[in-house]
């Protein structure tokens, strides 16, 4: 662990990563359809106030919004590069549905049971983002529309594409890949790809 990353072509890539031209899809199950009028946005768990928020389609895309440009590593060792996302940052959500003081971690969740937990200080991290477009364009149904979270930090499994709701957690709680041998803080950049690769406290 902690290797140095290389630099290919000018880009920064983690250790053990290699890139691959365009944006292959990649994910776990089907992909889900798109319905307005059954889709929305929640935030439960421990809330500031105790009471759980809700967001439709429409309400999400009216949210502050910013651009980022991120690139995306898959933990099985492919790095796509230079996407361009405009979403709602994360920061924004925090700020509409404060969470308790006590919480430490946040589970994501997908459509079909699909999550990957945060500690708290991933998800408020300044470039984490609720992507609605990528390049301009409205994400495509492979890649997560109509919201998917960004971790650009963090391997691509720590961001569900089909995004449905955020739980704060007053304590850790592993995810779908977490769950399956993969490492439950997931930075490429030091190496924490595995769960085997765990310390004690993480
Ligand atoms: N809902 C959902 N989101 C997911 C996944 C998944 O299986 N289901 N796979 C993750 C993984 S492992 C990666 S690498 C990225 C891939 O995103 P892409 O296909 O847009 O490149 O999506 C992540 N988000
Ligand atoms: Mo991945």
């Amino acid at each position: 662990m902690g290797e140095a990353g290389v630099f290919v072509q000018g880009e920064l890539l983690p250790p053990g990563q290699r890139t691959v031209r365009g944006w292959p899809v990649s994910h776990y199950g089907p992909v889900p359809r798109f319905r307005a009028d059954r889709w929305s946005l929640q935030v439960f768990g421990a809330t500031a106030t105790g009471e759980k928020y809700s967001w439709t389609f429409d309400e999400v895309m009216a949210l502050p919004s910013t651009t980022i440009t991120a690139d995306l590593h898959c933990a099985s060792g492919t790095t796509t590069t230079g996407h361009e996302f405009f979403g709602v940052p994360a920061t924004v959500l925090l700020e509409l549905a404060p969470p308790a003081p006590e919480v430490t971690h946040v589970m994501a969740w997908a459509e079909y049971g699909y999550s990957a937990n945060l500690r708290l200080a991933d998800f408020t991290a300044a470039r984490t983002l609720m992507a609605t477009h990528h390049g301009g364009e409205p994400l495509t149904a492979e890649h997560g529309f109509p919201l998917r979270l960004v971790v650009p930090h963090l391997y691509g499994y720590k961001g569900p594409k089909w995004l449905r709701a955020i739980e704060y957690m007053t304590q850790d709680r592993r995810g779908f890949w977490e769950e399956r041998g993969y490492h439950n803080i997931a930075d490429p950049w030091t190496g924490r790809r595995h769960s085997y690769q765990e310390d004690d406290d993480e």
